[in-house]
């Protein structure tokens, strides 16, 4: 085959393809500026709870960041609310102080700050201030258009909760707001499964009949309020977040558990199995372990693959994305794969989100189920992180990618550059656009 490259060529074909490929971004935090950006130092009008978090003190203050510094100023010496109590400029300079001028910021989320101003054509050895002034001269939306061009992003898939009071009310004060072609949404709903109780109370308050007791009429207007918000958002799937004690079907007499598991049975699934809509469960996340730390202050434990087992043999008709948070859990979740067709495996979510993981994992993943997978999502909640997440992630995924081509050349099978441009496009932008349609 005269297109077939040497083995020598094949690294630099891969890179050139990982590269070259725009990604769908399939679960992220990140909204359009009809969401709202708090930020005084990044232009645009000001709205104290607006959702688009963008520019260098929003990357210095994400969360991974801030439970990194308070490993190395302690509450004794700088006590929580007096943190939070701190301008966001102030936070930034603190974190910039003690993780990027008192030590060398080595770890993932500090390159990742670095990496970012990098590629925005800033000078990483320059200073917050200097970067503020930057942001504070650009538009947002003309910034979502320069960060998706740089990061190679095509189309960025939000999280809609829809419980959370500042998220709907947006949705209900502007029928437009996520209508923004750049964005998708995604239905999120973790208090149907995991707080009944509080979720049935707020669906009552909504003006769906929505019982404690769950009677058919209950199942029925739960579903007509699921069905409501997925017409509202145009979600592309429904997602949810579980905690590792996670069990299908629900164990021992905990009533919010059972709750949690006939809402998940005999409402999510069949409303979403009607639509063709996958359900997401990204799987445990041990939330607030450490509150005062906020968003940072979740953490995580191993979860039980034989829920999810259970749930896509009962469940045929329904399509799972399924990421789980533990290393742990990581090779009995490929294995699971091999036997379920309706489960699509996606990202190296948080704590995994690191090169040592992702190359372990996506290794793994690739020995075990070749191109059927979703390597990687960024979870970026600053719009900007989208730039070192895909740059970090693509040299990754693309040097693993590589070797696995080396071992098919090996054993001499032609590799040419149309076939690892076809592989790529699967792994990062078709495999997740087919799995929303089968
Ligand atoms: O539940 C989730 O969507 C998690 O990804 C977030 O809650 C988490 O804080 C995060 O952003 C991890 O990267
Ligand atoms: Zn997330």
């Amino acid at each position: 085959m005269s297109d077939a490259l040497q083995a020598s060529a094949i690294f630099a074909a891969v890179e050139r393809a990982m590269r070259g490929q725009p990604i769908i971004d399939m679960h992220t935090h990140l909204y359009p500026p009809t969401f709202g950006t708090p930020d005084p130092n990044t232009g645009g009008k000001i709205d104290a709870s607006g959702m688009l978090l963008w520019g260098s003190d929003e990357l210095l203050t994400y969360h991974y960041l801030v439970a990194e510094v308070y490993r190395v100023v302690p509450a004794s010496r700088l006590p929580y609310a007096e943190f939070w109590k701190m301008s966001k400029p102030q936070q930034a300079d603190h974190i910039w102080k003690h993780l990027f001028q008192e030590r060398s910021p080595i770890s993932e989320a500090c390159r990742g700050v670095l990496t970012t101003i990098q590629k925005l054509g800033l000078d990483p050895t320059d200073t917050p201030e200097s970067w503020r002034n930057h942001f504070a001269q650009q538009d947002a939306s003309a910034h979502i258009d320069t960060v998706m061009r740089i990061a190679n992003v095509t189309s960025i898939t939000m999280t809609n909760a829809v419980f959370d009071d500042n998220e709907r009310n947006r949705w209900l004060a502007n029928k437009n707001v996520g209508s923004d072609p750049r964005f998708t949404a995604v239905l999120r709903i973790d208090p149907i499964l995991r707080d009944y109780p509080m979720a049935a109370k707020k669906m009552s308050e909504w003006g769906y009949n929505v019982q404690p007791e769950i009677g058919q009429p209950s199942i029925e207007e739960a579903r007509r309020f699921l069905r409501d918000w997925l017409d509202r958002t145009q979600g592309i799937y429904v997602a949810v977040s579980l905690p590792p004690e996670f069990r299908y079907p629900a164990e021992g007499s905990d009533p919010v558990a059972g709750a949690g598991q006939t809402m998940l049975d005999q409402v999510v699934l069949p409303v979403c199995a009607e639509r063709g809509l996958p359900f997401a469960m990204m799987i445990g996340s041990r939330l607030k372990v450490n509150p005062e730390l906020r968003d940072g202050g979740d953490a995580e434990a191993k979860a039980d693959i034989v829920s999810l087992q259970n749930l896509c043999r009962q469940f045929p008709k329904n399509k799972f994305f399924v990421t789980m948070l533990a290393r742990e859990n990581q090779h009995e979740l490929a294995v699971t794969a091999r036997k379920f067709g309706n489960l699509m495996v996606f990202g190296c979510w948080w704590f995994l989100n690191n090169p040592s993981l992702i190359d372990e994992i996506t290794r793994m993943r690739m020995e075990l189920l070749g191109t059927s997978f979703i390597p990687q999502h960024s979870d970026a909640r600053v719009l900007d992180q989208l730039i070192y997440k895909w740059e970090h992630s693509r040299q990754l995924i693309g040097k693993v990618l590589a070797d696995k081509y080396a071992d098919l050349h090996s054993a001499g099978w032609p590799i040419t550059t149309k076939a690892i441009e076809r592989d790529v496009k699967l792994l990062v932008h078709d495999n997740f656009i087919n799995f929303l349609k089968i």
